[in-house]
């Protein structure tokens, strides 16, 4: 199961909204075939893995196991249902590290297995796969994306006016990461204030991978039309209060002010995006930690101070909530938000 969750993570950046899901088959303890989900609305880790194995071990499979990292699909989506491929080829046994919450799936893929007197065994590895997943999970579960909040503060708690890529504040290294970081997430959302005195253009570009969806909370539509964002390099929301109108690159899209940020993450769940790294400015990102909507926060801490000037970071208030794994020395930790 630990190989099969290292290839289900092949497919990260490429298939979201869909889980990333790895596959192995075993017989007599020996790995005959192997396979991951590698793209949205392409084959299955199933179908992958059972491809892969070798036409003279074919007939192996009634006699070998699989370990899949989400529980096989029941549904005819864009491919037909894994649990029917299993049940075709007779495998013997199959074990599952997380039963698929989509409400499509939900237990009627491991119930096919057991139907077809396939014997299932769930719940192997079970957290490492929630991890593994975590977008997918919130999104399914929750009906909103997963929020990771990403910012960079002084040693004494204050945010820069320029953005990230501020040189008193950032190195080339932490500069990539947060490239990675974007990668990684559908979407990259910033305030108002952020975008007018930054004009970022929240594209990776010290990193491989696809641009995230941009995001601007602009509620008076005042942000000049000039700026990065609306250049329609790469398809950008602009959440406002004033009105709606969407074209292929460029959607306004109003809200009410009550609930604002809460119907905000609701919209995006509608519009399939499961995750978003909210990078500034500090009032957007307390209000998210205030309201309680985030679930990660990369916090990167420089070692220099401004001495009491400027605008003060965000706070991570029920500190005692938090919990925290330092990665490179002092200065930068994920902090994930313990459960309500
Ligand atoms: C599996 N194996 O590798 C994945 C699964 O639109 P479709 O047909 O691609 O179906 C997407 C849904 O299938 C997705 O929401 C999730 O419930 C499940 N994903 N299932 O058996 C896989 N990626
Ligand atoms: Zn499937």
């Amino acid at each position: 199961m630990q190989r099969a969750l290292q290839l289900a993570q092949l497919g990260k950046g490429n298939v979201s909204p869909n889980p990333m899901v790895g596959a192995v088959i075993v017989y007599n303890d020996t790995i005959i075939g192997e396979g991951y989900h590698k793209k949205y609305g392409e084959p299955h880790a199933e179908v992958n893995a059972v491809a892969s194995v070798k036409t003279e071990d074919l007939a192996l499979l009634q006699d070998a196991e699989m370990y899949v990292t989400l529980e096989p699909c029941s549904h005819y989506g864009k491919t037909p249902p894994c649990a029917d491929l299993l049940v075709k080829h007779r495998f013997k046994k199959v074990y599952v590290c997380n039963l698929d919450p989509n409400p499509l799936v939900a237990g009627r893929g491991i119930k096919k297995l057991e139907d077809a007197g396939i014997e299932v065994e769930t719940k192997l590895l079970e957290d490492e796969g929630f991890e593994v997943n975590k977008r997918f999970f919130k999104a399914m579960l929750q009906k909103q994306p997963y929020v990771i909040l990403k910012y960079a503060q002084t040693a004494d708690g204050f945010v820069a006016r320029e953005n990230f890529d501020s040189k008193w504040i950032s190195n080339a290294q932490s500069r990539q990461l947060v490239h990675k970081l974007r990668a990684e997430e559908d979407a990259i959302l910033v305030g108002k204030n952020t975008a007018l005195y930054d004009n970022p253009s929240l594209t990776v570009r010290d990193w491989t991978g696809s641009h995230p969806i941009r995001i601007v909370i602009d509620r008076y539509l005042s942000l000049p039309l000039s700026y990065h964002l609306f250049d329609q390099s790469v398809e950008t929301l602009v959440y406002n209060i004033e009105k709606s109108k969407e074209t292929d690159h460029l959607k306004y899209i109003a809200l009410k002010e009550d609930d604002f940020f809460s119907s905000l993450l609701n919209d995006l769940f509608e519009r399939k995006i499961h995750s978003v790294i909210i990078e500034g400015g500090s009032f957007v990102l307390q209000q998210f930690i205030d309201q309680r909507l985030w679930d990660e926060a990369h916090v990167f801490t420089s070692s220099t101070s401004k001495f009491g000037k400027g605008i003060s970071a965000p706070l991570l208030t029920n500190k005692e909530k938090v919990k925290a794994k330092n990665i490179l020395g002092d200065d930068y930790s994920i902090y994930y938000r313990l459960k309500d």
